[in-house]
């Protein structure tokens, strides 16, 4: 069968479904990626382990027929893996599309069944930062360790309407989600319902699958945004920035009038002891003119006065200099 003939294009699809299928796995490591491509290939063509660090750090890629239909499989690098930085396994997942050239038909979010934690959702944001917000609608949520669920469970109301998170998850990727037991493999009938999903992204996305340049628009798209985000941002620290520099100069201006009006009663209260000390200056003059001549002790005891009152003189011209410099200590008017 030549492959073309189904294969997906950027066209409208002739056919409901197509004979090659490209796939990615994308999910936390340990949520059960590498398990989850092999049930669908239905060989070891992974490795899948119970240890936590990433056993896959570069997307690799197998292939497989499954009911007359080509299966390639992408296994990425797991995202809040420990060895590995975000950006790393973001710049990883980027591959993706080119390594599945002209692109993969759909991304399996894979997740282990009743797991839906703060880890979860920040794998989601990290798909998402990686690939574009649009990634929901090319995807399908894989559940893994079907194995666990006890047989009468409702998937859709025990588990994903129960979980306000993980139900939006699912309603952005159109409401698709399988669950899968890679414990017992044998099982191929989670592969076909698989594919009937993966199907379903063709037809929602009017036979498109996820190119490189919806990857390149997507791309230019969360540049802006985030150009937009950190001029909201630097913004927002401007306003706060000024807010608090009035914030300071009220302050400032509190504490300027509280001393200024301090100052002026001081400079009021020295005014008055100078005015007290010139008239005991003048005094003390009249009563030199008085005593003069009348002994060496009178002379002594008005020369010390003196000085004493030449002393506090200048202390207080010199207050009065520091509280009201513009008037400065020589040519003092009062
Ligand atoms: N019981 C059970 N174990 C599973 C299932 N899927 C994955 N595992 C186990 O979970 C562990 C991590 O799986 P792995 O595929 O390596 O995760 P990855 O890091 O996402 O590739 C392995 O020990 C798997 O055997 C499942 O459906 N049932
Ligand atoms: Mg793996």
């Amino acid at each position: 069968m030549a492959a073309d003939k189904f294969t997906f294009n950027d066209q409208e699809p002739e056919h409901s479904y197509h004979y090659e299928v490209r796939l990615v796995m994308l999910g936390k490591t340990g949520s059960g990626k590498s398990a989850t491509a092999n049930s669908i290939l239905g060989r070891r063509a992974f490795e899948s382990q119970v240890c936590s660090a990433s056993v896959t750090r570069r997307c690799r890629r197998a292939c497989g027929d499954f009911r007359g239909r080509h299966i390639t499989l992408l296994d990425t690098p797991g995202l809040l893996d420990p060895y590995q930085t975000p950006q790393e396994v973001q710049k990883e997942l980027k591959r993706s599309v080119t390594l599945l050239f002209p692109g993969p038909h759909a991304f399996l979010l894979v997740f282990q069944i009743g797991r839906f934690t703060e880890e979860e959702k920040e794998a989601v944001l990290q798909i998402k930062q990686a690939m574009g917000p649009q990634v929901l609608g090319f995807s399908v949520v894989v559940f893994t360790h079907g194995d666990s669920l006890a047989e009468e469970i409702s998937v859709k109301h025990c588990l994903i309407e129960r979980c306000e998170g993980l139900a939006e998850l699912v309603a952005r990727c159109g409401g698709r989600y399988c669950v899968f037991n890679n414990h017992n493999s044998k099982t191929k009938e989670q592969v076909s319902e698989l594919l009937a999903m993966v199907d379903s992204v063709g037809k929602a996305n009017g036979g498109s699958c996820y190119t490189s340049k919806m990857l390149q628009a997507a791309e230019e798209e969360m540049a802006q945004n985030l150009q937009v985000e950190r001029r909201l941002q630097k913004e927002k620290e401007e306003l706060v920035k000024r807010k608090q520099e009035a914030a300071v100069r009220e302050w400032y201006q509190r504490e300027l009038e509280k001393i200024q009006s301090k100052s002026e009663r001081e400079i009021q209260e020295l005014r008055r002891k100078y005015e007290i000390l010139r008239e005991k200056d003048e005094k003390l003059a009249r009563e030199k003119g008085e005593v003069a001549g009348t002994g060496r002790h009178s002379v002594i005891h008005s020369f010390t006065i003196n000085r004493l009152y030449e002393n506090e003189k200048h202390r207080t011209i010199i207050k009065i200099g520091l509280y009201c410099p513009a008037s400065g200590t020589d040519g003092m008017t009062f």
